[in-house]
């Protein structure tokens, strides 16, 4: 069936015909589904997002974003094979299929998200980041206008790279980037002071100064070079696929918004089935309706996703939360009655 249909599309396209990308490939969630595993592209370098641990298992906030999707497209959050990708692989390994998605640390652009461009789609946003500078405390420099003439470590492939220039030069400050093909590198470049700063997402520099062996001798500037609104992405014109994966997330975010969690959905779940009354929960939960159908999967998908990994405010503090190793105040990223920026369309 598959073979025929993108037959079709090259007769099509000889004849000029106006098949359109889901009429002519199988969506990657039905590949996903016949596979019973989710192939995962991550970074796992950054403690928080995605992060090999010694027992070498892969833990993070991206980590578990793969997990909610398992969950909703498999119906098992262990089902995923994680692979890591630089900067640099990440956009060739979705486009040749190495990978079904990203969970990598992926700042949302204009040119990413483009036809034209990298022709990736993307899901909402898990967090929202800024670029920012990271240096030695006793370098006595505290702006970036302590930089003008300096080195600084800077990842390739990134929007880091652009973002910087772009700074300096709207301030016209001089300075020399060293780029680096990976964050490792990017780190020991900056630990061995070839540079006098390191610049990334800021999420990521508190992540690399919580490895380092005395975290305190280092500061992130206050200074916040761009917007780095990090998302998901997987391959335009997979709408099967992008609306199955951007629902995950409102899922995770809507439940948080209810007050639905890890540890009361089958409480929640038993009430929405012994109340016809409660129309939303019921809807939103599978009870009733087929809101999971109309995505390509199971009606009660928000059960699965929400009992593997709780909403998103509990992975959220599992990984950046108060008592981690990567605590990051929530601020933009909570939901929007917290005064953040995470809202969830509704599930109707
Ligand atoms: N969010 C930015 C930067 C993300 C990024 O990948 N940064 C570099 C470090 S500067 C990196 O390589 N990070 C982690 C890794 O290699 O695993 C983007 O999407 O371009």
């Amino acid at each position: 069936m598959r073979r025929f249909l993108v037959g079709m599309a090259s007769m099509s396209l000889l004849l000029g015909g106006c098949a359109t990308t889901s009429e002519v490939n199988q969506s990657r969630l039905d590949l996903i589904k016949e596979r019973n595993e989710l192939v995962c592209g991550v970074s796992g370098k950054i403690p928080g997002f995605s992060f090999l641990e010694s027992d070498g298992r892969y833990q993070g906030i991206d980590v578990d974003i793969c997990k909610a999707f398992a969950a909703a497209f498999v119906g098992n959050p262990d089902k995923v094979q994680y692979r890591p990708l630089t900067a640099a692989e990440r956009f060739t390994a979705v486009r040749t299929g190495e990978v079904d998605l990203l969970s990598r640390n992926t700042t949302v652009n204009l040119s990413r998200d483009s036809s034209g461009g990298n022709g990736l789609t993307f899901a909402p946003v898990i967090f929202h980041d800024g670029q920012g500078l990271m240096v030695k405390r006793n370098s006595r420099i505290n702006n970036i206008n302590g930089l003008a003439r300096k080195s600084i470590c800077v990842g390739s492939g990134t929007t880091t790279e652009q973002n910087i220039n772009d700074a300096f030069e709207a301030i016209s400050l001089p300075y020399t980037p060293i780029k680096y093909q990976d964050l490792d590198q990017v780190i020991q470049g900056y630990s061995q002071g070839r540079c006098a700063a390191m610049t990334s997402d800021r999420s990521q520099l508190a992540a690399a100064r919580s490895s380092f062996a005395s975290p305190k001798d280092h500061i992130i500037l206050e200074d916040v070079l761009s917007k780095e609104p990090l998302a998901p992405a997987s391959l335009g014109g997979d709408q099967k696929l992008s609306d199955a994966m951007r629902w995950v997330i409102y899922s995770l975010i809507s439940a948080e918004e209810q007050g639905i969690t890890k540890d009361n959905i089958d409480e929640k779940l038993k009430m929405a089935k012994e109340n016809s009354q409660l129309k939303p929960l019921r809807r939103f939960l599978g009870v009733e309706g087929d809101l999971g159908e109309k995505l390509g999967l199971d009606n009660d998908f928000v059960v699965k996703v929400i009992r593997a990994t709780g909403n998103y405010g509990e992975i959220y503090d599992r990984h950046l939360g108060p008592d981690s190793d990567v605590p990051i105040p929530r601020s933009l990223n909570e939901i929007y009655t917290k005064g953040g920026v995470h809202i969830s369309p509704p599930f109707n």
